[in-house]
Order: C-alpha cells, then sequence, then structure tokens
C-alpha cells in the first residue's frame, strides 16, 4: 500500500496537481494507486467538471479494477472525440441546458420570411442545360454518405443502406448510390474527355452501429464496382448523455462502469472530415464540389447532376436541395432569417422548430401550407453540395464544430429533472451558420416526385400518416421510384397506363408500372429521350428493367414482363410486342415473422411468374423482338 501511495504521489507531481483534490470522493481516492498517470489526469478532469458521481459506487481496489480502467477508456474516447474536448463537451451542455429551461428560443431577434432560390422544372431546357453542366463538373466532385444512424423511427434491425431500394431488382441503397457515382464518374470523364481525374471518391460516415456492418456490405459485394481505395469510412463518435441540468454524465443502467452515450446526429460529419485531412487530400486532387447526402433516399440521383450544375453555374458555396414541403412534415423548412441587428441567413429550421418559430412572428396559424397545398418554405432534404475551397478555410476557422442544441424531454413545467438522459446533437445543414455575409448561401428546388422518397418510418407510423401526406416508409419509397420512372418516360410520350391504388401494410399507395433502370442506362433527361424512340406503351401491370448502356427501346408495346442486361460494348435494340403473365405483387403481412424483414417492412413481395429476358454478354450491335 505504502509504495503505491509512493507511486500515486509521484504521478500527481508529474501531472502537476497537488493537495487533496479526490479527497471528497473516498471511492476515487481509494483507487488511485491502480491507475496510470493519463487515468488521473482524467479523473480530475471529471471531478473539476462536477462529476463525483461516477465514482460513488466505486468498490475497494482489487475488485472489478479491470472494468474500472476500462471506464477511463471510454472517457479518453469522449474527450479526444470532441471538439476541445470532454470538459468544453459538459460547459456546452450547461449553457444549452440553462437556455432551454429559460425558454430561450435559438432564433430570438430573427424575423423569419420565404426566402428565394433556383425553382426548377424537370425536363425543361433549362433542366436540361443544369444537367449537362452537372455531368461535367461530377468529375471533380468527391461524395459523402451519412450512414451512421441507427434509423430508431424506421425499426429495421439491419443497417439501413442494406435495405432494397426497391424489390423489382433488389438493388441495395449502397449499391444504387455506388452505381449512381459511378456512372456519373464515366460520363463526366466521356464529356471532359478524360481531362481531371477519372475516380470520383466516395466517403461514408459510419458509427458503432453502422460501421462493421456497412464495410461488411462493401466487403461483401466487392464494393459493388468501386475500387476499395476509392471509399473511405469514417466513423463517428457517440457523446455523453446528461441526467440532469448541472449537466451530470449518466450512468449506463446495464454498467455502472460506463457513460451512457448516445448519437451526436449527422453535424458530426464536418469534424470528421476536416480532422481525418480527406478534405486537404481532395483539394490537392484538383476536386471542387463536396456532395453530402442520406442513407435512404432512392431519387436522390435523378437530382444530383442538375443542382450540381446549378451549384457550377451560380457559383455557390453552399446550394441545399429543396422540394415542395407538407406543412408539418418531419423535413425542416429553408428560411430567410432576418435579425433586428442586420444579420441574415438562408437556413435550414428544423421541423419542430419551424412551427413555433412562426407563431412567435406574425404567422397566426403557424406551420400551414398556403394557397398551393403547400408550406410556402422549401423542404430541406439534407443534400448539401459545398464548393471545396471555402469549405476548407471555413472549417480551418471552426475545426468543424457545428452549432449544437439540445432537446430534454421536461418531467414536469418546472424543468428541473428530464424524463430520460439527454445529449447535445448536431446537424449538418446548420454548417452555413456560421459563415460570413459574403458567403454565397443558395438552393434548389426540385419536383418532389423526382427528388425525394425517403425511407424513415416504420409501418405503423406510416399507416397513421393523415392520406395525402408523405408517409417515408418501405412501401412509399419504392413505389415512388416506379412513380419517377414511368413520369419520366411520359415525358418522353410513352404511353403509361395510369396507377392502381392498392393499400399494403396500411398504408394506400399508388402502383405504377414497375419500371427500373440501371444508372449506367441513364442519368439525366437526355439521356433516357436518346434511348426511347418510335411510339411505346407500357401497361399499369408491367415490370420493365434496363441494364447496360446502350441498350435502345423503339416502338415498344409491353403488357408484362421485360429484362434487358447487356454488357457496355453491345448494341441492343429491343421493340415491339411484349406480352406474357409478368411479375405480380402479392401481399405479405408486416407481422409474419417468417418472411424476411426486408420484404414485411414493404407489404409485398414480387412473385416473377413469367417474363421476357434478353441477356447480351458479347459486343455487337443486335435487334430484339419477340
Ligand atoms: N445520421 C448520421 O450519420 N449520424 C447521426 O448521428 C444521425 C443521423 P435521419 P433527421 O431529409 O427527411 C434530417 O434520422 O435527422 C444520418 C434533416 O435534419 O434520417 O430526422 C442518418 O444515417 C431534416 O431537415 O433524419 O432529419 C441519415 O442518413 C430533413 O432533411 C441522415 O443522417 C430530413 O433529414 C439523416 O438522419 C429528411
Amino acid at each position: 500500500m505504502a509504495s503505491e501511495l509512493g507511486s500515486t504521489t509521484e504521478k500527481l507531481s508529474q501531472l502537476g496537481i497537488n493537495g487533496d483534490w479526490a479527497a471528497s470522493t473516498p471511492n476515487l481516492q481509494k483507487n488511485l494507486g491502480i491507475l496510470s498517470s493519463h487515468q488521473i489526469a482524467l479523473a480530475k478532469l471529471l471531478l473539476d467538471m462536477g462529476q463525483t458521481h461516477l465514482f460513488e459506487h466505486w468498490p475497494e481496489p482489487g475488485i472489478d479494477d479491470e472494468e474500472k480502467k476500462s471506464f477511463f477508456d471510454q472517457v479518453s474516447r469522449l474527450n479526444a472525440s470532441y471538439p476541445r474536448g470532454l470538459g468544453a463537451y459538459i460547459q456546452n451542455a450547461r449553457r444549452l441546458l440553462a437556455d432551454s429551461k429559460a425558454g430561450k428560443n435559438p432564433f430570438d431577434g430573427f424575423t423569419p420570411s420565404v426566402p428565394s432560390g433556383e425553382v426548377l422544372k424537370f425536363g425543361d431546357d433549362n433542366f436540361a442545360k443544369f444537367e449537362e453542366a452537372g455531368v461535367r463538373e461530377s468529375c471533380k466532385a468527391a461524395f459523402v454518405l451519412v450512414a451512421g444512424g441507427l434509423g430508431e423511427r424506421l425499426g429495421y434491425n439491419g443497417i439501413k443502406v442494406a435495405l432494397p431500394s426497391e424489390s423489382t431488382t433488389g438493388t441495395c441503397f449502397l449499391q444504387h448510390y455506388i452505381e449512381s457515382i459511378l456512372a456519373l464518374q464515366e460520363a463526366s470523364c466521356k464529356l471532359t474527355e478524360g481531362q481531371s481525374q477519372t475516380e470520383v471518391p466516395l466517403a461514408i460516415m459510419t458509427s458503432d452501429d453502422t460501421h462493421s456492418r456497412t464495410l461488411e456490405l462493401l466487403e461483401s459485394n466487392a464494393y459493388f464496382g468501386m475500387k476499395p481505395s476509392q471509399v473511405k469510412l469514417l466513423k463517428q463518435e457517440k457523446v455523453a448523455c446528461l441526467d440532469d441540468n448541472d449537466g451530470r454524465l449518466a450512468v449506463d443502467a446495464k454498467n455502472k462502469y460506463r457513460i451512457q452515450t448516445k448519437p451526436h446526429g449527422h453535424g458530426d460529419v464536418h469534424a470528421l472530415l476536416y480532422s481525418s485531412g480527406l478534405l486537404n487530400v481532395w483539394h490537392d486532387a484538383g476536386l471542387k464540389w463536396v456532395l453530402f447526402f442520406q442513407d435512404t433516399n432512392g431519387l436522390l440521383f435523378n437530382a444530383i447532376p442538375a443542382a450540381l450544375g446549378v451549384s457550377s453555374s451560380k457559383q455557390y458555396h453552399v446550394n441545399s436541395l429543396a422540394v415542395p414541403r407538407k406543412a408539418k412534415e418531419s423535413i425542416g423548412g429553408i428560411t430567410k432569417l432576418t435579425h433586428a441587428d442586420g444579420r441574415m441567413m438562408v437556413i435550414n429550421v428544423e421541423y419542430n422548430q419551424l412551427d413555433p418559430l412562426l407563431r412567435a412572428t406574425g404567422y397566426a396559424d403557424g406551420d400551414a401550407n398556403c394557397e398551393t397545398g403547400y408550406s410556402p418554405f422549401p423542404g430541406n432534404i439534407n443534400q448539401l453540395i459545398l464548393e471545396l475551397d471555402p469549405y476548407i478555410k471555413e472549417l480551418k476557422k471552426t475545426g468543424g464544430a457545428i452549432e449544437e442544441f439540445v432537446n430534454p424531454k421536461y418531467k414536469d413545467s418546472s424543468k428541473t429533472s428530464f424524463k430520460s438522459s439527454t445529449r447535445l446533437e448536431c446537424m449538418m445543414q446548420d454548417y452555413p451558420k456560421t459563415l460570413p455575409p459574403s458567403a454565397r448561401v443558395g438552393f434548389t428546388v426540385m419536383d418532389k416526385w423526382l427528388a425525394y422518397a425517403p425511407v424513415k418510418n416504420n409501418p405503423e407510423d406510416a399507416a397513421r400518416v393523415p392520406k395525402g401526406n408523405p408517409n417515408h416508409s418501405a412501401t412509399s419509397g419504392e413505389m415512388a421510384i416506379y412513380r419517377a420512372h414511368s413520369l419520366i418516360l411520359r415525358k418522353v410520350g410513352v404511353q403509361i397506363d395510369d396507377p392502381v391504388l392498392q393499400v399494403f401494410n396500411g398504408q394506400e399507395v399508388e402502383v405504377w408500372s414497375r419500371i427500373v433502370w440501371k444508372p449506367k442506362w441513364a442519368l439525366t433527361f437526355a439521356d433516357v429521350k436518346n434511348k426511347i424512340g418510335g411510339s411505346c406503351s407500357i401497361s399499369q401491370r408491367s415490370t420493365m428493367v434496363l441494364n447496360g448502356p446502350n441498350v435502345f427501346i423503339e416502338d415498344l408495346s409491353l403488357d408484362g414482363a421485360l429484362i434487358v442486361n447487356s454488357v457496355e460494348d453491345a448494341e441492343v435494340k429491343v421493340g415491339g410486342p411484349v406480352q406474357n403473365k409478368g411479375w405480380v405483387l402479392e401481399q405479405v403481412d408486416y407481422k409474419d415473422a417468417s418472411v424476411p424483414e426486408e420484404i414485411r417492412t414493404r407489404g409485398f413481395k414480387i412473385n416473377k411468374i413469367e417474363q421476357w429476358e434478353l441477356n447480351y454478354t458479347k459486343p455487337g450491335s443486335v435487334s430484339f423482338k419477340p
């Protein structure tokens, strides 16, 4: 014991810690002998920050010593992963919790108004011009997928990027995203005649909840065709939970030697990109744009080329992609905020803050639809395009720290205790909040049917969404892909039957012809126009899958299922009347545990009864007619 005490004294003096600093915490004091200098320094930090309760239950040295040491491993991680350390986190928490208790509005002094931005109409000349510009710029882009969220609202047991975006081909979200990026890379390279780099990088932000399964999904599928070196995974750490307004850290209910943690939010992506050094690597490789996107929007890449075209044509430092928003929909509203002191910003106001802000500033009905049937505030779909140069300059100032918020659920109106622990959070779309007024911040509004149909809600919650409002379920996400492809083909003159209404998992959805194409078949409206000719028609019960860059559809009349796969160097023309029993949607009960989760969450499966399938594996030119 004497030698332990001696070595503790030495460690303390090495650390410059004097006096009886741990005397008020006898259980910790007794254990100092088993701790390293680094662990003692962390213990001192915790005591200085009022966290003595973390040691109250510590037994004598010799009992649970390994657990005590791993407690400090966790504290060390929490300290290292937060900009300016755990002490700063607790200080920020106290400040934000005090503001929340006082009912302080983060938008105090700001008046909201409807901003103006670039509003695009799919398929017109302007849209085509931006699409072409966007494809051209793509070889100067890096993509960042934020995929650290567990998807509690969705209630799916796997990672969300592994879910099929549609069940006709069974392509999962990650595969679809990677194939879209690769197709853009190739198209851009062709358009710029290889003047720029040929590998468009993809960074994926994961978390402890998603990291290993994301890596496994990539590795077991040969990175879906991307070079492994093209993909970088950046893991975000969770932050400590807080038990009260004094910022006392919450002890994990399952393990008294652990602090309870929860995700900090998608805003972590900026600090991670900065601290990983990736931004500089991209800068040195001559890249100009960073595109951020979310994990489950199967329509997203319909909007990317035109949105990137807007960024480059308007020289936007920040461009947020938006869609018309229904009042009360769980997507933030893009809002112009003007402060009495002259400050002005165009920023996302999150869905839970928009209504109180509007009510407090003279909009008596709060978050309500206007005469268009939509909220006047465009809906943020969290697809951001940042110009790399000004982005790096800004992060050099902030280190990537994003303004945080706290959302405690109080037990009663005294606001002194919480129903359950809370934590600080941050959102990636809050990045522009620290930008100077000179920054060029804009947004681009796209048709919703074209650009946005995320999969976020479980079937039960989705079924409760009032009719006519988007329910963001696996069912509606899949149906939106068929609708978007059908509407695009209608726009080039294909006669597509009207959809029928069907109910799956208690949700009424429009069922259009199941038309799916791979990104290498078409990325832009111009691609679609070039590959469809003559007079074509597709019946509602039909399925069509187009997979191959040079597949041309001419004078096709489809009533059944048609699947076309072809290699790159083949030119395949398909037409004529195609009729067969086709592929049929069959009801599946969400509660039927014998059916795989991926299928029952959408409420139907596809029975592939009969199809005309063409697999063209050799170079050359060929025409098919049944
Ligand atoms: N995500 C992370 O990577 N890490 C985290 O810690 C948390 C999430 P949600 P949310 O487009 O519909 C956002 O939970 O946050 C990833 C916008 O804030 O799906 O409720 C996660 O994996 C909102 O303004 O969404 O709402 C996923 O890819 C609106 O745009 C992404 O972050 C809304 O999305 C979003 O996480 C929307």
